[in-house]
Formats: structure tokens, C-alpha cells, sequence
């Protein structure tokens, strides 16, 4: 199995799953090690895997590791919605030309391929609809990050259906758990509290977002490439909506500070208001179950992480607030 994008959050904590899981996976990760990425992500599992340091945009690489594998899994990309929007650049280069190269690759040597992506690729709901998301829902991403996500899943189908890749697709919520980086908005959030600093809640704070724990998230990717069927996507998400003012304020309760100890800074452009997940298809056909179906408890194992494990993020955690501090967020 062929693992990109593994140094990173979601990947790496899905090669920490499966590599004492699934003993009869042999696993290669190749990641580019960008800012968001790093080594230590994979120490426990370091001398069992194969880790190969380079980018999927390189043709020449990616064509070589996809040829000695049996499947790939891609969670490779530029991930941050803010940097999207400063350098879209390795957007392009990672999230589209990346894909290209593995499907190519993938067409070539007969491999299978699982793509990670995002509800992102459907645009916005708004905030007083009744409707979620579903394999159905109108491609309409909004930012130059999801522009890309949805060009790779575009990207995917065409390569299924003309040159019979056998591929599937996963589209899913916003994640959170260990190791995500501390740019992201909970661990961002839990790092300035343990720092003294107050929350930053971006606009009104009224913005969903619907949070599901990474280990669910890595327990339905297994699911599809067990038992999804070729050409199918998932969506996944694990129906737990909040508002980002909610959050803030959970975390505020669960690490002993006054409920108000935060502050508006100015919005993101283009700001999605609401995403929300129906995860039917997925729990019918597959039977996945979501195992942090309470949010509260899922945010307190999280702040219990960072609380413990401050080397993995206080080095990253300057130079994220530098980057914050240059757009004024
Ligand atoms: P992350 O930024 O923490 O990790 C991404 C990893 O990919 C990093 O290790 C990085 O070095 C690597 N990478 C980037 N470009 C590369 C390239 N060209 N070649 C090789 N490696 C490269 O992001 P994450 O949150 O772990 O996201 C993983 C995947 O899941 C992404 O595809 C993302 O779009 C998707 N996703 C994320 C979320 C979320 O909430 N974080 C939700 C749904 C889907
Ligand atoms: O300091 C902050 N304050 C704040 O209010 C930050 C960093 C974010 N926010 C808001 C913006 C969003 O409404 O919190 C929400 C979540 O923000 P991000 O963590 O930046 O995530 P989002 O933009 O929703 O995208 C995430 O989920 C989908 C991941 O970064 C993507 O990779 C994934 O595809």
C-alpha cells in the first residue's frame, strides 16, 4: 500500500492504524514534508514502513512508487484554506498535477487508488437549511484550495470511467484529533488557551462546521478499501454540526476559562457559512459507525493531547501565528 501525504495529520495517524492493524500490508508513505508535515508524526511505526521523501507533482516518482504497489491511498495536499487564498500555487502543483500524475501512473501499472477528499468541493449550505450534503450534491467549491479538491475529484471520475482506473472517492467533514497542525482552527484554539492567549473566532463565529474525529474518519477510509465497490464515492461525516463560536466556548468550559475569553478578527474571504454531511450511503452499504458520535468528549481527549504533548507543536506554533499575524487573523 502506497500511502502519500502520510507525515501529515490524517495520514499519518491512518499508517499509525493500519500498520499494527493489518500486519500483511506491506506500507510505503511518500510525503513532500511541507510546513504541515512532519517525520515524527510516523516514529511509532517508523521501523515497519517505508518512507520515500518527495512530491506526487514529480511524474517521474510517482510513477515508480505507484508501480510496486498494489493500491494507493492519497491524502496529499496542500490543506489550508488561508494559504490558498495568499499562493495558490502548490495548491495546483500538490492537489491537481499531483492526482494526474498517481492516476496516470495508476492507469498505467493497473493500480488501484482511493482519493481523500473534502465536503469543501460542494460549496456552502446556508445556515437555516435543512439540507445536507449527499453523493448527489452540485460540485461548487468556493476557495482556491477547494477549487482544486473538487478539480482532483473531477479529475478521478474522468480517469474511472475512460481508462477504467479502479478508484473510489471519499468526501469528509472537517476532522479534528492528535497531530493536526496547529494552524487549524481547534488545535490553533487549544494551543492560545494553554498559551494564555485568547481564541480567535473569524466574522461572527457563526459559521457550522460539521467535526468528526480523525480515527472515524481513518475507520471508513478502511472500510471503502475493504468493501467499496470501484467507481463509487463515500461521503463521511459523523453528524455533529457546531457553530464555531460552540466550540470555542466548549473548550473555554473544559479548560477553566470565563465563557466570553475570546476575540473577533476579521473574516476569511469567501467564507463558506455551513457544512453539513448525510452519511447514509456509507452506514447502509458499508456499515460504518462513527465511534465519537459527542463532540464534547472528542474536543476533551483532544485538549488532553495537545496538553501532553506540547513538543509535537510549539515549534510550529510561532511560526503559524507569525503567518496569522501577516493577514491580520
Ligand atoms: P495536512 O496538511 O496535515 O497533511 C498533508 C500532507 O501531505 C503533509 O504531510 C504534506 O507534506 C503532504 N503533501 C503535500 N503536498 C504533497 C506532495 N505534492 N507530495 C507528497 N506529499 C505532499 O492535511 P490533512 O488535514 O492531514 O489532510 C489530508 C487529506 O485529507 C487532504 O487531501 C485533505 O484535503 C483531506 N481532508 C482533510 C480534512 C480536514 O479536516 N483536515 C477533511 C476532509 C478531507
Ligand atoms: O483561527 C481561526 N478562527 C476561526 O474562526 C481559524 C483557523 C478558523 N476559524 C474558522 C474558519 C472555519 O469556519 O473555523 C472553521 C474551521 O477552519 P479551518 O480549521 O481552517 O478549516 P476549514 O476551512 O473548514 O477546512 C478544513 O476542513 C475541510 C480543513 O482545513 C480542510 O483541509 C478540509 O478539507
Amino acid at each position: 500500500m502506497l500511502v502519500t501525504g502520510g507525515a501529515g495529520f490524517i495520514g499519518a495517524n491512518f499508517v499509525r492504524r493500519m500498520v499494527p492493524r493489518r500486519p500483511d500490508i506491506d506500507v510505503t508513505v511518500v510525503d513532500s514534508l511541507n510546513y504541515a508535515a512532519s517525520r515524527a508524526n510516523l516514529a511509532p511505526v517508523e521501523d515497519r514502513i517505508e518512507f520515500a521523501h518527495g512530491s506526487i507533482a514529480d511524474a517521474g516518482l510517482a510513477d515508480r512508487l505507484v508501480k510496486d504497489a498494489d493500491i494507493v491511498v492519497n491524502f496529499a495536499a496542500e490543506s489550508h484554506n488561508d494559504h490558498s487564498l495568499a499562493d495558490p500555487r502548490p495548491f495546483l502543483e500538490s492537489n491537481v498535477i499531483g492526482i494526474w500524475n498517481l492516476l496516470e501512473a495508476a492507469r498505467k501499472h493497473r493500480t488501484r487508488l482511493h482519493h481523500v477528499s473534502t465536503d469543501e468541493v460542494f460549496g456552502e449550505l446556508s445556515l437555516d437549511d435543512p439540507g445536507r450534503f449527499d453523493e448527489q450534491a452540485r460540485y461548487n467549491p468556493s476557495s482556491p484550495y477547494s477549487a482544486t479538491k473538487a478539480s482532483a475529484d473531477l479529475l478521478v471520475r474522468a480517469w474511472a470511467r475512460s481508462f477504467g482506473v479502479e478508484a473510489t472517492i471519499s468526501n469528509c467533514s472537517n476532522n479534528y484529533g492528535p497531530l493536526q497542525h496547529v494552524e487549524k482552527f481547534i488545535p490553533r484554539q487549544i494551543t492560545n488557551i494553554l498559551l494564555g492567549v485568547k481564541p480567535k473566532l473569524y466574522g461572527t463565529g457563526r459559521n457550522v462546521r460539521d467535526w468528526i474525529h480523525v480515527d472515524d474518519h481513518n475507520a471508513a477510509v478502511e472500510a471503502i478499501i475493504d468493501r467499496g465497490r470501484a467507481g463509487e464515492t463515500y461521503l463521511i461525516g459523523a453528524e455533529c454540526e457546531a457553530a464555531n463560536l460552540t466550540i470555542v466556548q466548549t473548550l473555554l468550559t473544559i479548560m477553566g476559562k470565563p465563557g466570553d475569553w475570546f476575540d473577533f478578527v476579521p473574516d476569511r474571504p469567501g467564507h463558506d457559512l455551513r457544512y453539513a454531511i448525510d452519511p447514509s450511503k456509507i452506514r447502509g452499504e458499508l456499515g460504518w459507525r462513527p465511534r465519537y458520535r459527542n463532540l464534547e468528549e472528542g474536543l476533551e481527549a483532544t485538549v488532553a493531547w495537545y496538553s501532553g504533548h506540547r513538543a509535537a507543536w510549539e515549534g510550529a506554533k510561532a511560526a503559524a501565528e507569525r503567518r496569522y499575524e501577516a493577514i491580520g487573523r
